[in-house]
């Protein structure tokens, strides 16, 4: 039985049914109860949030304050010194992007400082893996490469990719890759992000009590410094991960809690950069370790992951992955996580006080994140194996002494996991004609209607998985082929729906295009990082032709159903402000009606941007996707193809 946390407890509970349609989750969630532990999800049903901080009518900027508006009635009031509604609104939104925008560029650039460090020969322990990804990233930001030894075009990447963080006027280096079109928008508006620093650095400046108070004109900033992150460190931290680890390639890989094994030591790595992952993965192959685990009656070590670098290795390595964002606590019950080992973003401190129940060891590893109550083990790239082997050393005799009783749910889903811009290209041209042209001439003559991202986080605040599945259900059955990543991904690969397989699901064009293909109707690309893949597969498709000449041309729109962090929003408003219309569940932190919402729900797309757009239930957000889709095709003259729905066998030739 679990130690029972000391004095805390919930007021009110619903059937486990209802807080997720994960069943594995569900079976945990019931032990926690019985076993008298707390989750994430009942803490989630029982919190009520302030109503005012729900719609963004409070501001605590300045200690005149804090400033409460009354939502209902959002003009009839403004702060003590005079902010109004949209001010507020606009100064927290603000906020919001400027954090997950600096999250993104924080991972990026540690990303960036190893792989300095393996081009300047200071870590042995990771290498350049994709040369000729190298050279395909250099060429794209104008490096030359042709008769230039490998390290030397390194170096010159490592010093160009530096700019993106430091640079303070300019333009960022991977902004070489936008379509000429919205770059030029983006020029007249005065948004081209510079770098990074400055981004986030005059962001927070001018959300400071008596700065800026134009919600017009701070749009820009929350603009720059959102492209900052989707333009800038996501796009530095994915591409980089790529070169060092390898780019991933279609994979089968197992997801839910069923990867984990009752006679096998079981370390769970969560968290979001890869570095650490990989010296794990290396460390766990090490024959001392597997001695000494089956010394200890273990069968061997099962190294598993959740959450965004779960995604990340599960894409390039087939690492089975153990759940989303909404199992993290959940698959501590199970009782046989020997070592949750972390890094950084998207970790519930609330993890301590279950892994305590349990007795499993919660390992912080990197110095930006530490957790009261977690054991500290700090990895070093230059150094690996001093943090992975006292990890695998305290897995392993937590696992010789294990007191609690392991109940395992057996579900797994396979699935096939790794898609990536450059694949994309790949499995619809061939090797020898490898382009975008196949899938703009798809989606030109109406088998695939338009390209959908579905990408995200869980919220306890609605049953986990449910939006998420419900609503890519409904786009494939439309014809819209959906690039997911995240915590998202891992949602419809535990339902079934990323195996070729699952092309009966979709609609008769799609699946026509699925099944030529080999290709399941949903490709997973990654984690939360990794939707920079969508951005550069959007920009293909604009250079391929056909569709337009920018990205506000293209008949695709976003959605993430089940957001709750800052990083969402800077994601959102990345996508918004590069032109494509971004749907998020939940709710979202603006009051209709007022002004600043106006701007980011209509305003936007009339200055030539996507715009955003919110909705809860899953077919209505399909619903507003598609007509989005719809409207684009209209204003793109190719409306009228989709009327063609009979497919022949010459068709069938054209598809691949
Ligand atoms: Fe109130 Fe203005 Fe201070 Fe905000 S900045 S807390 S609205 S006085
Ligand atoms: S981990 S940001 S819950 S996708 Fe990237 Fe998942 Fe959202 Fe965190």
């Amino acid at each position: 039985m679990a130690d029972k946390p000391s004095d805390k407890s919930i007021k009110k509970q619903v059937p486990s049914s209802e807080r997720t349609i994960c069943e594995a989750t569900r079976q945990m969630l019931d032990k926690a109860r019985r076993d008298g532990v707390i989750l994430d999800l009942d803490r989630g049903y029982d919190m009520k949030p302030c109503p005012i901080g729900v719609e963004s009518a409070c501001c605590k900027h300045c200690y005149m304050g804090p400033c409460r508006l009354n939502p209902r009635d959002p003009y009839k009031k403004v702060g003590v010194c005079g902010a109004t509604i949209d001010t507020i609104m606009a100064r927290n939104f603000g906020r919001n992007v400027a954090t997950g925008s600096a999250s993104h560029n924080d991972h990026g650039r540690h990303i960036l400082g190893l792989f300095r460090n393996i081009v300047e020969g200071k870590t042995r322990d990771f290498t350049i893996d994709d040369t000729m990804k190298l050279e395909r990233v250099a060429t794209s930001i104008g490096i030359e490469t042709e008769g230039r030894e490998i390290y030397d075009v390194a170096k010159e990447l490592c010093d160009e990719l530096e700019k993106t963080f430091s640079n303070v006027d300019g333009e960022m280096p991977f902004t070489k890759r936008v379509p000429e079109a919205t770059l030029e928008q983006w020029r007249k508006d005065d948004i081209v992000p510079r770098g990074a620093m400055v981004e986030v650095m005059e962001l927070m400046s001018r959300t400071h009590i008596g700065c800026d108070q134009d919600y017009n004109n701070l749009i820009k900033q929350i603009s720059r410094t959102a492209l900052a992150d989707g333009w800038g460190g996501s796009m530095v931290a994915t591409e980089l991960s790529d070169i060092m680890f390898g780019t991933p390639s279609p994979t089968l890989a197992e997801v839910n809690m069923g990867v984990l094994k009752e006679d096998h030591v079981n370390i769970i790595v969560h968290g979001h950069e890869p570095a650490m992952f990989e010296g794990m993965l290396a460390a766990v192959g090490d024959s001392f370790y597997i001695e000494e685990a089956r010394a200890k009656g273990a069968k061997g070590i099962n190294l598993v992951g959740m959450c965004c670098s779960g995604a990340e290795m599960m894409s390039r390595h087939g690492v089975p992955h153990a759940g989303n964002f909404g199992s993290t606590e959940a698959v501590v019950v199970t009782g046989a996580v020997d070592a949750m080992v972390v890094d950084i973003q998207c970790i519930k401190q609330g993890l301590a006080e279950v892994a305590k129940c349990y007795d499993t060891h919660l390992i912080t590893t990197n110095p930006r994140c530490h957790i009261e109550g977690a054991t500290h083990i700090e990895f070093d790239e230059q150094d690996p194996r001093t943090c992975t082997d006292q990890i695998l050393t305290k897995a392993i005799t937590r696992y010789a002494g294990r007191k609690h009783p392991v109940e395992i749910p057996k579900m797994t889903q396979t699935g096939v996991h790794g898609f990536t811009h450059e694949y994309i290209e790949y499995m619809l041209g061939g090797s020898f004609r490898g382009s975008y042209t196949p899938l703009n001439e798809n989606i030109i003559n109406g088998r695939i209607r338009g390209v959908a991202g579905v990408v995200g986080c869980t919220n306890p605040k609605v049953q986990q998985d449910s939006v998420h599945v419900a609503l890519v259900k409904e786009l494939i059955k439309n014809d819209v082929l959906v690039l997911q990543t995240g915590c998202s991904q891992i949602a419809l690969a535990k339902a079934g729906l990323l195996t070729p397989e699952a092309a009966p699901l979709a609609g008769p064009g799609l699946a026509e295009v699925c099944e030529t293909v080999g290709i399941p109707p949903v490709l997973g690309l990654g984690s939360c990082v990794d939707n920079t893949r969508i951005l550069i597969a959007a920009s293909a498709m604009v250079e391929a032709g056909g569709l337009g000449s920018s990205l506000a041309d293209l008949p695709v729109a976003g959605c993430a159903p089940e957001w709750m962090s800052e990083k969402a929003l800077a994601i959102g408003q990345y996508f918004v402000a590069s032109g494509v219309y971004t749907i998020f569940g939940i709710g979202f932190p603006t009051i209709k009606e007022t002004k600043f919402h106006d701007l980011l729900f209509d305003g936007l797309e009339k200055q030539g941007y996507g715009k955003w757009g919110t909705a809860k239930d899953p077919v209505e957000i399909a619903r507003m996707m598609i007509a989005h889709i719809d409207k684009k095709r209209k204003e793109l003259g190719i409306d009228k193809s989709r009327e063609r729905v009979l497919v022949d066998m010459s068709d069938r030739r054209d598809i691949a």
